[in-house]
């Protein structure tokens, strides 16, 4: 099926419909159908994607990070003044083919760092390599939106447009829906949004949900819903990266700052800004450090590396695969407990710089 003509009809239905109250539901329901189809256009896209031409790469360490942006913007010199990895970086287009992976190692964490090919206008629908790029930045943890200099608008508008395109949501919550089905009887609906009944349950029949009990939050539009039905649809923070400010005017650059207020502005020439880049890189992933100490009363060197909000049994899960299955007890120091040395379970969750120690069988 051609997905893309398909969409553009009911795309044109949609701008010769009036737009009235009686209209309404019709151009939901035809919104549903264009969401349903894009997202069998996506699953069909990363089938044929697949894997290899090098653009497989095994996960490593504690996070994923991928650089994203049109070509020669620096994303290889990126990777190199990041992680050390030698990616060759030239001021011709497309310098990068495949995938280089690095990794940076920040206060203890070992984030991998992932250098793509450049992607291009239209990259969403096969350009360049676009669809196997486009592949492994749904793979990813943290996405950098790297831009350049005076173009970096025009490239982040863009590059917002394909990624959305392919189902990623950048720095979004999964919206407040919750869907438990059912074997028979109706929808039984909970809906705190402001949109009309008849609409969601138009879209949840549209796509095959007829007996269910459905929650719908107070914040919900009609998109988010759209998403919530979509499991091709991914959740992923990102950080907008402007490079190669050493090129750029003092005026030119402040009218930058006050357009991307939470970007991170760097040079490869600049270490100064590169050390604020992986500060950034470490904060948004909200990472916690935990000591273990041995029987013998040592405290480790090099901390565990946990995700805020880790218990007992991640702690158990990183040192050794028998240790859960084993475990006793565990001896606690710091933030997470009420005085030093208590006794605690697998379910205990730490807190950042705590002291571990786990007894076992
Ligand atoms: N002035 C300046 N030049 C830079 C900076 N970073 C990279 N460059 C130059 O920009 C050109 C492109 O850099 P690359 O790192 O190859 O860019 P890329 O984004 O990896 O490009 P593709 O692999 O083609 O997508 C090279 O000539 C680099 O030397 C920077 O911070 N300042
Ligand atoms: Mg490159």
């Amino acid at each position: 099926m051609d997905f893309d003509q398909k969409i553009r009809e009911l795309e044109e239905e949609i701008r010769n419909t009036q737009k009235n109250k009686a209209t309404e539901k019709h151009i939901s329901l035809l919104l549903a159908k264009i969401a349903k189809l894009k997202r069998e256009k996506i699953k069909n896209e990363l089938k044929r994607a697949g894997g290899g031409g090098g653009f497989d790469v095994a996960r490593s360490g504690d996070a994923r990070v991928v650089l994203v942006g049109f070509p020669s913007v620096g994303k290889s010199s990126l990777l190199t003044s990041l992680t050390g990895k030698q990616s060759k970086s030239a001021e011709y287009a497309f310098t990068t083919t495949t995938v280089i992976p690095g990794t940076l190692n920040y206060r203890g964490a070992k984030i991998q760092i992932l250098d793509l090919p450049g992607l291009i206008e239209d990259a969403q629908r096969g350009k360049g390599r676009g669809r196997e790029v486009l592949a492994v930045v749904r793979t990813a943890d943290l996405i950098l939106l790297v831009v350049e200099g005076s173009a970096a608008e025009k490239q982040y508008d863009s590059l917002v447009r394909m990624l959305n395109d392919v189902g990623i949501r950048m720095n979004k919550n999964r919206p407040d829906v919750r869907i438990s089905k059912r074997s028979s009887g109706p929808i039984k609906l909970f809906n705190n949004s402001d949109l009309d009944d008849s609409i969601v349950i138009s879209a949840l029949n549209e796509n095959g949900i007829r007996s269910a009990d459905v929650y719908i939050g107070d914040n919900v539009t009609y998109s988010d819903l759209l998403d919530s039905l979509d499991d091709s649809i991914v959740y992923i923070k990102s950080l907008v990266v402007i490079n190669k400010i050493d090129l750029i005017n003092t005026e030119e650059l402040r009218r930058l700052q006050s357009v991307f207020r939470d970007g991170v502005f760097v040079s490869n020439y600049i270490p100064e800004t590169l050390d604020i880049l992986k500060d950034k890189i470490y904060n948004t992933f909200d990472f916690i450090q935990v000591f273990t100490k041995s029987w013998k009363g040592e405290i480790s060197k090099d901390p565990l590396i946990l995700k805020r909000g880790a218990k007992i049994r991640d702690v158990c899960r990183s040192v050794h695969r028998d240790l859960e299955e084993n475990f006793k007890y565990a001896i606690v120091w710091g933030k997470s407990v009420k005085y030093p040395g208590q006794r605690v379970g697998l379910d205990h969750v730490l807190e950042d710089n705590d002291i571990v120690q786990i007894y076992d069988e």
